[in-house]
């Protein structure tokens, strides 16, 4: 064991003996990507693309600034400043082999929360390119089943009212914009990279729906002028844990307060439409392509699906993680059957893609056992993922006549896990939910009113008139909650 080294610019020459490190000099980089977001899944994805790109050549006008708008991203502001905004990227592969290696593509980190204008002033900075956003599924403030702009929002009433003193997104985004047009700059692109169908047209809809409601001026301005790209984001990004931590130090000695991990696998398909430039990610292996929408939806219906599908039945059957699923054939051919039957038969066809390749792919990607990403991860805000991940698909086979029955077999044990919060061995579950209250809720009332989960039509849209559906529906949750071992209600659907 090496004497560890704590991680910072200073350090970087002692932890080159120890590891991968920037060859370039983070400090020669400006910023021209703002990212909202910074979480595992953004170190592991897109500023580990921009690291390589500078690794092969440096572009100096493409650092990261992070910028935080939540409270506890304070957290994030302290350990970026202790750490010089450094940190390691632990890449797990299934053999067990480990790759660490540090990453100095992002170069700052604001916190808007309680200083918004900071932000605002930086997104308005001339060399501000794109604003970027990991924000989640459900951090886009609409209504899953209409599709509609959430204007009940109090953060968002707040907003309208004080635009000085913006709280979500959108009312930094504005502000910003307007700062920029004010100062006859270009606009920046703004580029999602959350796992929701039409990533780029949703945030431009719900945007433009905001910025109409503040200045229509503005609003339109917006409208013919900034670029919104369709994007498909893809490295599974568990959870950063005491233990990894722990890892690094003993096995690399760097002392990293939060690295994270990742598997093996990336990809990046985007749309080439940006409005002030970009960096030349085709370089490092993006691609740039005309439409997004068919990789998207394989994503979204496949790999999110399907973690979703494993992720609850695995948690109420008491496995606590994804490769701990996919060792047990029955789960296992479960995944297939849903993705074969259900998902499947529902894509469009892709050109140059293989399905039955890309699914035995999911499937190595999900048994890797190094990686251990937690089913209590895939679980968390199932009330934004569900209905982008999973219940398209149950609405288009019930369109097309198609079969719907495990995917149903998941809302039904979805209902069971919100209403006892605990598996089926008693043990309790920790839910990690927005909406977890009003899930527990509806779920409880199960016992008189078998459909009242399904009543939330805000998740489920109108699944619940959905005679089909509903006999589905309550046959699944009849057994579940006969507290029949979901192992074998599995087992015996396959
Ligand atoms: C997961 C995703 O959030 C989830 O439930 O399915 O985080 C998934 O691991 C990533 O989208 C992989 O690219």
């Amino acid at each position: 064991m090496k004497n560890s080294v704590t991680l910072n610019l200073n350090n970087i020459d002692l932890l080159r003996e120890h590891l991968s490190v920037p060859e370039y000099d983070p400090k020669f980089l400006k910023t021209g990507i703002l990212h909202v977001g910074v979480g595992g899944f953004h170190r592991a994805h897109q500023a580990y693309y921009l690291n390589k790109l500078h690794e092969a050549d440096l572009n100096p006008e493409w650092g990261i600034c992070g910028i935080g708008l939540r409270e506890n991203d304070k957290n994030i502001e302290d350990v970026f400043k202790k750490q010089d905004n450094l940190y390691t990227l632990l890449v797990k592969h299934p053999d067990g082999k480990n790759e660490a290696q540090v990453i100095g593509s992002i170069i700052d980190f604001k916190l808007g929360y309680g200083n918004p204008q900071v932000a605002i002033d930086k997104m308005a900075h001339p060399d501000t390119k794109i604003v970027s956003l990991t924000i989640t599924e459900g951090g886009y403030n609409f209504n899953s089943s209409t599709g509609e702009f959430n204007f009940d929002n109090q953060d968002i009433i707040y907003e309208l009212q004080n635009p000085e003193d913006p709280r979500t997104i959108y009312g930094y985004l504005t502000a910003a914009l307007k700062k920029r047009r004010e100062n006859s700059l270009p606009p920046f692109t703004i580029m999602s990279c959350d796992n929701i169908e039409h990533n780029g047209d949703v945030t431009r809809e719900m945007l433009l729906t905001f910025a109409k409601r503040q200045d229509s001026e503005l609003a339109e301005w917006i409208e013919n002028s900034v670029s919104f790209p369709n994007s498909m984001v893809d490295r599974i990004t568990p959870v950063t844990t005491a233990a990894d931590i722990e890892f690094l130090e003993n096995e690399y000695g760097i002392k990293d307060e939060w690295p994270v991990t990742c598997e093996p696998f990336i990809q990046w398909v985007i749309e080439d439409n940006f409005s002030n430039g970009r960096p030349q990610l085709e370089n490092v292996g993006v691609q740039f392509v005309p439409d997004v929408k068919p990789y998207e939806k394989m994503k979204l219906r496949l790999l999110n699906a399907g973690h979703s599908v494993l992720g609850i039945l695995g948690a109420v059957y008491g496995y606590k993680t994804i490769n701990e699923c996919m060792e047990d054939k029955v789960f296992l051919t479960y995944l297939r059957s849903f993705m074969d039957l259900e998902a499947t038969p529902v894509l469009d066809e892709l050109k140059g893609i293989n399905l039955n390749d890309y699914k035995d792919s999911l499937e190595e990607r999900f048994a890797n056992p190094n990686i251990k990403d937690s089913v209590s991860r895939i679980c968390s805000e199932s009330a934004a993922k569900l209905p982008k991940f999973l219940i398209p698909t149950i609405q288009d086979n019930l369109k097309s006549g198609g079969n719907i029955d495990f995917g149903t077999l998941v809302l039904a044990t979805w209902c069971y896990y919100s209403d006892l919060q605990q598996d089926q061995n008693g043990a309790p579950l920790e839910i990690l939910d927005t909406m977890k209250n009003e899930l527990h809720e509806a779920a409880q009332n199960t016992k008189e009113d078998a459909l009242s989960f399904l009543r939330q039509t805000s998740v489920f849209g109108d699944l619940v008139n959905n005679d089909r559906f509903t006999s589905s529906y309550t046959n699944a949750l009849d057994k579940v909650y006969k507290k029949q071992n979901i192992r074998i209600i599995m087992s015996d659907m396959i």
